[in-house]
């Protein structure tokens, strides 16, 4: 595994020199973050992301995301001019000595919780999703807002999208994703990277949006799209993992075999009777998933591609950015490495 870690630019609070410190660190994962999406971005500022992480000592080969435009997953006229721009960023990326780029491809919204504070029994703070919770927001009149969320939607473009989006069926969006694919992963093969989609979190629909980037099924079906080596999966043990109808250990170990997965986001959730969720410490018995078990089905699959601890609670007394803080991801990375090693030293088959 090539060991990296999500950095948010020269704004970003968590350093890219505190970054370095963390054993066995070598890949950054980030963005250029000053261009509207859809925009190309400019080689200038490619290059200076680049500089700034290799000054740290560290690798710039992961982005984080290069966003689809929403017209490109609407399926609207104006979709072919997002898409060439999107194509011209991937050459640049390529050029600059990018090899994995992860994206998503769900309609208006990102990630989503309904809260991003909630106090854990050892007084430290998570993101949770509580199913009741959710059913009490509305992102057209409410003051929703969460960070992985594109925050320049004002209430009036969201009513318009969410209009939009009320013609667009889980069929037609599957249809709009492969348009996309047939025209980006031919370029993604000549630019030496590898396209890494980025699974729907949570798995499911919400307010009332089409997703479908949620479970072995589709996977199979999105692989098949394009079926290339660089038409692959950001596999996010998270988002996959937050229901317990995902087999997420025979999928890794099925995608992994197939060489399909190019980057890994590994974080633990514990699932509620409910079927709601809250983000937990990476440490298996903090939550619902088997971290170690994970990291063993990739050790045995020779898992060469880049991993990165997800969300963090906040502890310590940090405050930041959301499930981005240093210390609970800087643990993540440290107890992966501890297992990693250990599968390396005394598990050989
Ligand atoms: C959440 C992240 C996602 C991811 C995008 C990829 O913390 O994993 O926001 O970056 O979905 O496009």
């Amino acid at each position: 595994m090539k060991l990296s870690f999500r950095w948010y630019g020269a704004h970003d609070p968590v350093t890219l020199e505190k970054i370095r410190q963390i054993p066995n660190m070598r890949s950054i994962v980030t963005a250029v973050y000053d261009v509207p999406v859809g925009e190309v971005w400019s080689r200038e500022s490619i290059q200076a992301l680049k500089q700034q992480v290799e000054d740290a000592g560290l690798v710039f080969d992961v982005i984080e995301s290069v966003p689809v435009h929403e017209d490109i997953k609407l399926g609207k006229p104006t979709r072919d001019r997002y898409i060439a721009n999107y194509q011209e960023n991937i050459r640049r990326l390529g050029e600059a000595g990018v090899k994995c780029i992860c994206y998503n491809f769900m309609p208006v919204f990102d990630w989503t919780r309904t809260q991003l504070d909630k106090v854990l029994a050892d007084g430290s703070n998570a993101l949770v999703y509580y199913k009741d919770q959710l059913e009490k927001m509305d992102p057209l009149t409410g003051e929703l807002s969460l960070p992985g969320w594109d925050s320049s939607y004002r209430k009036e473009d969201l009513k318009a999208l969410f209009e939009e989006y009320s013609h667009v069926s889980e069929e037609k969006l599957w249809e709009n994703l492969q348009y996309f694919l047939e025209a980006v992963i031919p370029v993604a093969e000549e630019s030496g990277v590898n396209m890494a989609i980025h699974p729907d979190d949570p798995p499911w629909n919400i307010f009332g949006l089409p997703r479908i980037i949620t479970c072995k099924e589709n996977l199979d079906r999105f692989l098949k799209l394009v079926d290339s080596p660089a038409n692959g999966l950001t596999f996010c043990t998270g988002s996959l993992g937050c229901t317990k109808a995902n087999d997420i250990y025979s999928m890794i170990d099925e995608y992994s075999k197939m060489g399909r997965i190019h980057f890994m986001h590994v974080r633990n959730v514990k699932i509620l009777d409910d079927g709601s969720f809250e983000e937990s410490a990476h440490f298996s018995a903090c939550g619902s998933l088997d971290i170690p078990r994970i990291m063993k089905i990739l050790h045995d699959n020779g898992f060469t591609g880049y991993v990165r601890p997800d969300h963090g609670r906040m502890i310590w007394g940090e405050t930041g950015r959301a499930g981005y803080g240093l210390y609970d991801r800087a643990l993540g990375a440290a107890y992966l490495n501890g297992i990693w090693e250990t599968l390396d030293k005394y598990a050989k088959e």
